[in-house]
């Protein structure tokens, strides 16, 4: 394992192929993009690369694989496993897609956009809608996360119940492997049976086995209408019973359906400025819904209010509201893009990224809710997120007082959350569960991904590593234990 810096020779020569523009050694400007957005990891590296285009990139690649020298691949550094921040030995440099933000075409008749790696999420959906289309995946880092951070982690978000992951968007691939060699997927073909599926293998390979240099997405047409509503609900079963009450009687109109916790919306209500609960009343639980529909079909808010009015009646819902205007519906999701946010200003928190079977995900939440409140007194579990897809976010909040950042707060991580995450997570696995529903494993589940995956799987993917990165320069002490 290579553990100290590389030697200023080298480093002037990527600072000749890279220009004054692509190559800093800065620490100024290098600082911010060695620490993890939870402000939790702290890394180190003596230069940043930014390579303009794929050609700069597989050079760089090739020189750095021929010297030996670790790459840490990152895009908007928003990883919640603190996936692209470098290790803290100073060995890796950053490759930062920053400057490959070319959208290199938009293809209507084929539903089919080509970016680069670094375009940030809410740029792509921006020239979508210039096209009358729309990239269907959206989640709160959407102002930072880039293209090729969702492609590498494989990211999840708010419409996965109707389109699937980004796995299921991306239809093709061009990356530098690390080797420096470069695979030209990008054709975005629909069927394409030549064995093993190497767009699929570097979908959700966290920057281990190449840097994704572009991709070729699905686009579908834009939304005519939508609805959005917010209800409130006395148990998570309540709700995932109303998620199929309204998948039954509104056909795949439901794209999203996420689930909040009153003390998720209580504590947005506290630390972002201008929310406020949608609802009058206590409600211990609540759900946010988007329908659609397209251009020239009826409104969704019809099928929704009838299926929420009639909840109501019969006591399966507390009370809900639609959205009267899209800026109400923007309000709406305001408050839930905002708990992670609402959540790290609060304190610092064990965080965990889990699945079950979707029909389990209800009783495993309050069941697993009492089991660690009562085996770790004083902290609290907020479980909010994508109940559709059996996914929530179990974040369990240290006790109050304890800070997100600085030594009482690490301290107490290390410690008493790292016990509290073992607890999870063996909860999660004995559901038949994953710890990493849609995050990745990055660093800071690594221990416990070595520790309770299934051993067959864990070969694999270290014979798979080895195969393609026989020295483990590609983002080294990430996804794959060694
Ligand atoms: P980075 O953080 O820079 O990198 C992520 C990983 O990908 C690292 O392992 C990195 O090495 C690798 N990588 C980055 N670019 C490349 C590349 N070009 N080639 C190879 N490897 C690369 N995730 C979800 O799935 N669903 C959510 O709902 C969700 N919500 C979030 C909300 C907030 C507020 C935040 C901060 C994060 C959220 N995430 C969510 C985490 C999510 O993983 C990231 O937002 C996104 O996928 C990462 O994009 P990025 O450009 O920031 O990647
Ligand atoms: C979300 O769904 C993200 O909002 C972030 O995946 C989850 O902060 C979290 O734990
Ligand atoms: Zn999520």
């Amino acid at each position: 394992m290579v553990s100290s810096p590389p030697d200023p020779a080298f480093l002037e020569c990527l600072a000749n192929r890279l220009g004054p523009r692509g190559f800093t050694a800065d620490p100024a400007d290098i600082d911010p993009w060695t620490i993890d957005w939870r402000g939790r990891v702290r890394g180190s590296a003596v230069a940043l690369l930014s390579p303009a285009d794929t050609a700069e990139a597989a050079d760089i690649v090739a020189m750095c694989a021929a010297a030996g020298v670790p790459l840490v691949p990152q895009g908007g550094n928003t990883s919640m496993v603190a996936g692209a921040t470098p290790p803290a030995n100073g060995s890796a440099l950053i490759l930062s897609t920053r400057r490959m933000r070319a959208i290199r075409s938009i293809s209507a008749a084929d539903g089919v956009a080509v970016v680069e790696a670094g375009v940030v999420l809410a740029d792509l959906h921006d020239a979508a809608a210039v096209h009358g289309l729309r990239f269907p995946l959206s989640l709160a880092a959407k102002g930072s996360a880039t293209i090729g951070g969702l492609v590498s982690t494989n990211a999840g978000g708010t419409q996965v119940l109707r389109f699937g992951p980004m796995r299921s968007l991306v239809l093709g691939i061009e990356a530098v492997l690390p080797d420096g060699s470069r695979f030209d997927g990008l054709s975005a073909l629909r069927k394409d049976n030549r064995g093993y599926d190497l767009r699929q293998l570097l979908t959700g390979a966290e920057g281990t086995l190449g840097i994704v240099t572009a991709a070729s997405l699905r686009l579908v047409p834009a939304i005519g209408r939508r609805a959005v509503a917010w209800a409130g609900l006395d148990s998570p079963q309540a709700a995932l019973a109303l998620l199929r009450r309204l998948e039954a009687a509104t056909g795949e109109a439901v794209e999203s359906f996420e689930l909040v916790p009153d003390d998720a919306l209580d504590l947005v209500i506290r630390h972002i400025p201008g929310s406020r609960a949608p609802l009058g009343g206590a409600h211990r639980w609540h759900a946010l819904i988007e329908a659609t529909a397209p251009q020239g079909a009826a409104d969704p808010a019809d099928a929704l209010g009838q299926v929420l009015g009639q909840a109501m009646a019969d006591g399966g819902v507390g009370d809900a509201t639609i959205a009267a205007s899209e800026a109400q519906a923007e309000a709406l999701w305001r408050l839930r893009e905002s708990i992670s946010d609402a959540e790290r200003a609060d304190g610092m928190a064990a965080k965990h990224d889990i699945s079950v079977p979707v029909s389990a995900m209800p009783d495993f939440i309050l069941s697993a809710r009492v089991a660690v409140e009562a085996a770790f007194p004083g902290t609290r579990v907020i479980a909010f997120g994508h109940l559709g897809d059996g996914n929530v976010h179990f974040n369990v909040r240290a006790p109050a007082g304890i800070p997100a950042t600085g030594a009482e707060g690490m301290a107490w991580l290390a410690e008493t959350g790292a016990a509290v995450s073992r607890m999870v997570n063996d909860l999660t696995v004995a559901a038949g569960g994953s710890i990493s529903a849609e995050h990745g494993i990055g660093q800071t589940k690594l221990a416990e991904y070595a520790r309770l995956a299934d051993p067959a799987r864990l070969a694999a993917q270290q014979a798979i590593k080895a195969a393609l990165d026989p020295r483990w320069l590609m983002n080294p002490g990430k996804l794959v234990p060694r």
